[in-house]
């Protein structure tokens, strides 16, 4: 079965509760209708509850950036899975680049998060990618591989089917570099080969990969027409209700 395109907006550190809202109207009206593509919007957590009120009954998902692998208890300043499933939560990132880099999360922790989140009946969206220097030292393939047989440790065939990957090279998020949709797809292929290796090739080809890193209206056709490149996690793009469209449905 072919693999669903879809575009999931990262809001990250970014919107108050009543700006959420008004952003979360006009994502409804621009694509709140599309059905083809698979939409979602990962918002604060401060948000969550006023922007599942808005995206109720229209197409659009809702997803968190972040989350604790425990369920309850002395964890001051997390969320728990069910946290965020009451929430109206279906989709949550782990592995963010900008959670690894700043805030010590390691490939363990990732590994802890997905089990939690997939256990909760959610899907997590597993973000991988090298840095600049990793790049140039040309071990990008060894770091994505390390990531993805970290994250999925001990995790069934039947549950990475409920996962997205997000590969997000380092050095193209947040600074309006884009990796050529040529860069992208050969890591993209590299991933999916390696899910073949780690599963079997029925688990690799139903995982969608999505592209993140500076994706937006003008390189989103190119980078989506690449057979290994199924969708985007969105940064900047996903800020503005119009750009967003522009990559959700890209001319
Ligand atoms: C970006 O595009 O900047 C992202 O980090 C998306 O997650």
């Amino acid at each position: 079965m072919p693999r669903k395109t879809f575009i999931a907006g990262n809001w990250k550190m970014n919107k108050t509760v009543d700006e959420s809202v008004v952003l979360a109207k006009d994502v409804v009206a621009q694509v709140g209708d599309v059905s083809d593509v698979e939409v979602a919007i990962c918002v604060p957590y401060t948000s969550l509850t006023e922007v599942a009120r808005v995206i109720d009954g229209t197409s659009v998902k809702l997803g968190a950036q972040d989350v604790y692998w425990e369920e309850s208890g002395a964890f001051t300043g997390k969320v728990s899975c069910e946290m965020l499933r009451s929430a109206g939560v279906e989709y949550v990132i782990v592995g963010h680049s900008e959670q690894r880099s700043y805030f010590g999360e390691t490939d363990e922790a990732v590994n802890k998060k997905v089990h939690a989140v997939i256990g909760a009946g959610l899907h997590p969206i597993v973000c991988v990618g090298e840095t600049l220097q990793e790049r140039e030292d040309a071990v990008t393939d060894a770091v994505v591989a390390r990531q993805v047989k970290a994250a999925y440790d001990n995790v069934s065939a039947a549950d990475a089917k409920k996962t997205t990957i997000a590969y997000e090279p380092v050095w193209a998020i947040g600074t309006g570099k884009t990796a050529t949709p040529e860069m992208a797809q050969e890591v993209h292929g590299t991933i999916r080969s390696l899910l073949a290796d780690m599963y079997d090739q029925d688990t690799a080809d139903s995982i969608v990969i999505q592209y993140g890193g500076s994706m937006k209206p003008a390189n989103a056709k190119g980078l989506l027409e690449k057979p290994d490149i199924d969708g985007g996690l969105i940064g900047g793009a996903a800020l503005n209700a119009d750009t967003f469209r522009g990559v959700v449905l890209p001319e």
